[in-house]
């Protein structure tokens, strides 16, 4: 008879996947935006899976859902994990999630077991990484290392609502007091472990479960404002027209060329343009305003910052030459962060021990360990996507036979940690 392999650590972890799902702002896909009511009832079902699984559960001034396993002595050091369980419009399941779930199944089992750790273990399901519902990301992971950008609360969202008043909306204090007061004491930590679906095809392609992510690619995010003249489209000739979106259909060529140049893809140059816009837009209108985003990261800052230089001076090229108005502004700057070789041994210990070959991968995604990074020694430890990897998409998917070889990964890193501990 086949030995059957124990799955319960990653059947678990996807059941509790799907009922999470049934928290959306959209019931045709799942999107979670930062306090929304989906967001809040989202945040409540975690709260109550991690006092199940034995932890003591705060809720900070940004969100954030904090589960403690806490061990015996009060003045123990402190190991944190997590990730975040906001999504992108019309998202994954396990983008985020799966670093949130899988700490709380291991937990369950060493709780069930009566087992302390000689640390407290904090598992942070983050409130707010993706960004979507104001315009800037990271916002509970800089909370939590105390950089969180105060200016951010007088953001409105797309319905004028400022992010004080959702704070304020949703019962938390919304004031810069207590969003400073989340920050976390650097010198307690013992590090951070994040478990995040790859969002890429790697793993998949090399036919591994799981892989030890080796950096996170630094993020530069602007927004570009394109002011022409609107006039009218059946009698402005067209050399005299200050068509906006046609000068910014141009730019975005413009990223494509430059992010797409073979010379950086060592480097991991990607370029994006995912919003684009013609306010007040009309068919029989030549577009007299345009605005759109751009994300540009790379492996270095070096050559993501060069890369935004470039296409920066070619949009004002392209703005002189066809007389419209070019406004570039920042909405977000996050450095490339490399995960602590101590503790990406340490992973890739775990994995050879679970019989996985070790690969070690870079991240094109940004997570919040790359916030984190900058108060504690961080590792990643990714896992595989399937249909492709294909992710920020409904067809993200992953398999229970992999979220449980990451359990099994993740619960031989907090025994290793804790045999570290204790030397
Ligand atoms: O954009 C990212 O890389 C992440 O999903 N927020
Ligand atoms: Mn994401
Ligand atoms: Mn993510």
């Amino acid at each position: 008879m086949e030995q059957q392999i124990d799955c319960s650590f990653g059947t678990e972890i996807i059941l509790l996947a799907e009922q999470l799902a049934g928290h959306s702002d959209d019931p045709s896909a799942l999107t979670v935006a930062y306090l929304t009511r989906a967001h809040q009832t989202a945040g409540a079902e975690i709260a109550g899976w991690m006092i199940e699984a034995g932890m003591q559960v705060r809720i900070d001034a940004v969100g954030n859902v904090i589960g403690r396993y806490a061990a015996a002595d009060p003045e123990a050091p402190v190991l944190m994990t997590g990730s975040h369980f906001d999504t992108v419009r019309h998202g994954g399941r396990f983008d985020g999630r799966l670093g949130i779930l899988a700490p709380i199944v291991v937990v369950r089992q060493l709780h069930q077991r009566g087992e302390q750790l000689p640390f407290h273990l904090d598992v942070v399901a983050f409130a707010e990484e993706e960004g979507l519902r104001f315009r800037s990301s990271f916002l509970a992971s800089s909370a939590l290392v105390g950089q969180f950008d105060f200016a951010r609360l007088e953001q409105k969202d797309a319905d004028g609502v400022t992010m004080r008043e959702a704070m304020c909306a949703a019962g938390l204090p919304g004031t810069e007091e207590a969003i400073a007061a989340c920050a976390v004491e650097p010198h307690r930590l013992l590090g951070y472990i994040e478990v995040h679906i790859e969002q890429g095809p790697v793993l998949l392609e090399r036919g591994l479960p799981v892989g030890v992510v080796t950096s996170i690619a630094g993020n530069v995010r602007q927004r570009t404002a394109v002011r022409g003249l609107a006039s009218h489209a059946g009698t402005t000739p067209m050399p005299m027209r200050r068509d906006a979106l046609a000068a910014a259909a141009e730019m975005v060529l413009a990223v494509e060329r430059r992010c797409g140049d073979p010379r950086y893809a060592a480097q991991a140059l990607v370029g994006t343009v995912g919003m684009a816009g013609v306010p007040q837009g009309a068919a029989n209108v030549v577009p007299g305003q345009c605005e759109f985003s751009l994300d540009v990261r790379a492996a270095d800052d070096a050559t993501r910052d060069a890369a935004v230089a470039d296409l920066d001076a070619e949009f004002a090229r392209i703005a002189a030459r066809r007389g419209v108005e070019l406004s570039l502004s920042q909405t977000m700057r996050v450095p490339c962060a490399t995960c602590s070789p101590r503790l990406m041994d340490r992973l890739a210990a775990c994995i050879d021990a679970a019989g996985v070959p070790v690969l070690r991968l870079a991240s094109g995604a940004g997570h919040d360990a790359m916030v984190m990074a900058r108060i504690t020694d961080v590792c990643m430890l990714f896992v595989r996507c399937g249909n492709g990897g294909i992710s920020h998409n409904p067809l993200e998917t992953m398999t229970a036979g992999d979220a449980d070889v990451a359990a099994r990964v993740l619960l031989d890193f907090l025994q290793r940690t804790a045999t570290e501990c204790g030397r």
